[in-house]
Order: C-alpha cells, then structure tokens, then sequence
C-alpha cells in the first residue's frame, strides 16, 4: 500500500473522527468543549478543530467565507473554497492527529457543505461527492452528531450572543433558506443511519452533552473496547503491506 502522508492512499487510522452538525445557534461550539473534556478525562488525546479553518490556510479562507466575499462565485465556486479549505484542514489537522491515535472532534464538516452548499444552493450531487472524494478520501467521520433545533430558536441564540454585532454571510439569510437547511441535515441522517445520530439541541446544555455522550459510548467506546482480534490483525496487516 502507498502510505500518502494525507491519507488518501489508504494508510492506517487509528483514532476516532467526530463530527457536529447543524444550523446556527444548535450549541455545536459548547457541545465540541463538554465532548472533548469527557473524553479527555477517559485518559484520550483528542484535537478539536472546526470547520470551516481548523488549519493555518483554512483559517484564512475562513474569513473569505464568512464575510460574503465569496458569494459571488456562486453555490459551486463556494463549495469548491469550502472544499480547498477542508483538503487543507484534512492534510495538517485531521489526518496527522488519527494517524497518532488521537481522536478528532470537529465543529462542522463535509456535512455543511452537502448541506448548505449541495442542498441549497441545488448543487448536483455528484458534484458534492466528487469534492468530498478529492477533500476527505480516508477521513471519514466514524459519528456525526446532527444537533438539531428549529431553527427560529438556534437564530434567537445566535443574535442574543451577537449583541448588536453584524450577522455573518449565512446567518443572514432568511427563515426559509434555514428551515431548508434543518431538513438537509435531518435527510442526511436519514440516508446514513450507522454513522448519524439526531439530538434535540433544545434541551438543556447538560441534557445535549448526555444523549452525545450516549452516542459516542455505545457506537465507539463500546466498540472499540470490544474491537475483535481480527480488526487488529488487519491493521497489522495494512502496516506490514
Ligand atoms: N458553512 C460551513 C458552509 O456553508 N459550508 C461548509 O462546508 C461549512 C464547513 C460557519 C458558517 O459556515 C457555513 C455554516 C455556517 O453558517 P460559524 O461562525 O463557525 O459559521 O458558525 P456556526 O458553525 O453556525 O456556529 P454558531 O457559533 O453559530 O453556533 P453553534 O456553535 O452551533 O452554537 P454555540 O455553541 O456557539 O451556542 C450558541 C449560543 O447558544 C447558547 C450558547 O451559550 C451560545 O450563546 N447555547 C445554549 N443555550 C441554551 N440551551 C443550550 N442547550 C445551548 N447550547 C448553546
């Protein structure tokens, strides 16, 4: 096997990838912090990251994203900054942390472009697949938690928290374009079911962190503590080949 230093070519993961999605205000930021301190305190390295930036160049480009300037290349010139951001975020951060053995947490992924760039801006799906085959090749996320709010409540929080502040490129679209938004992620976790998890973010904080915290045990704690001689012996395998 070619071991490509970004992973593409297949090399060996042994940490576990974590992604949080949803709309504006779902209390994705707060749940990355409670998500990685628990596990952290189970004796796990773990690297949270967001998206989009999560790496030096990626970061810059955030800041074109966020600002609108890149609007004017419309929904498929967006999605291909997004994606170049995300190959970057993927070589430096993501991949170099799983192949250590640390786990990744990450505050939006390939996800928010499926869902805001594919879906709504009615992009082709097979243009989003493609752009995700060439951004993420093995960094697949193992879980993603879809924190899901109506979106009227997830933007209240977002424009308390803001305070006079400017709204940034998407969350000042309107209540249609961000009631779409909940349905793409919500038909996301429906077509992917293993590795999706819907959480009511409306709850409490602490009731949120506990139904993730369900979600990781019983889909990766449990698993990979129960994780067959045979994946091992695979693993051995692909670092010997
Ligand atoms: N984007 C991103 C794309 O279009 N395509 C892509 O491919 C990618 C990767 C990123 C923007 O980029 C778009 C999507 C986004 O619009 P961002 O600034 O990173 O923008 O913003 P968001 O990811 O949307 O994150 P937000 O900061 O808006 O919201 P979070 O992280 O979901 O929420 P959080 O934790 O900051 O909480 C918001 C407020 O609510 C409170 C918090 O204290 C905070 O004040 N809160 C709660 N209140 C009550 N109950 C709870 N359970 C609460 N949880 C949090």
């Amino acid at each position: 096997m070619i071991d490509q230093p970004n992973g593409r070519g297949g090399a060996l993961r042994r940490g576990r990838f974590i992604t949080l999605e949803g709309g504006e205000g779902a209390g994705k930021s707060t749940q990355v912090r409670l998500l990685v301190t628990r596990l952290e305190e189970r004796g796990i390295e773990v690297v949270a990251t967001r998206e989009p930036g999560g790496s030096a160049k990626a970061e810059a480009l955030r800041q074109v994203l966020l600002s609108g300037a890149a609007t004017r290349f419309g929904p498929r010139g967006e999605a291909i900054l997004f994606s170049a951001a995300r190959i970057d975020h993927v070589d430096n951060t993501i991949e170099p942390a799983l192949a250590r053995g640390a786990w990744v947490v990450s505050d939006r992924f390939a996800d928010s472009t499926r869902a805001y760039q594919g879906a709504l801006g009615k992009l082709d799906s097979r243009l989003i697949l493609e752009l995700e085959r060439i951004a993420i090749g093995n960094a697949r996320p193992d879980l993603t938690i879809f924190l899901d709010i109506p979106p009227e409540a997830g933007l209240l929080r977002v424009s308390k928290r803001r305070n006079g502040k400017a709204a940034d490129r998407f969350e000042a679209e309107g209540l249609a374009f961000h009631t779409d938004l909940r349905k793409a992620f919500r038909e996301i976790a429906k077509t992917e079911p293993k590795r999706c998890v819907i959480v009511n973010a409306l709850a409490p904080e602490n009731d949120v962190a506990a139904a993730i915290w369900r979600a990781v045990e019983t889909r990766l704690l449990q698993t990979t503590a129960k994780r067959p001689r045979r994946a091992r012996r695979k693993e051995a395998a692909e670092e010997r080949a």
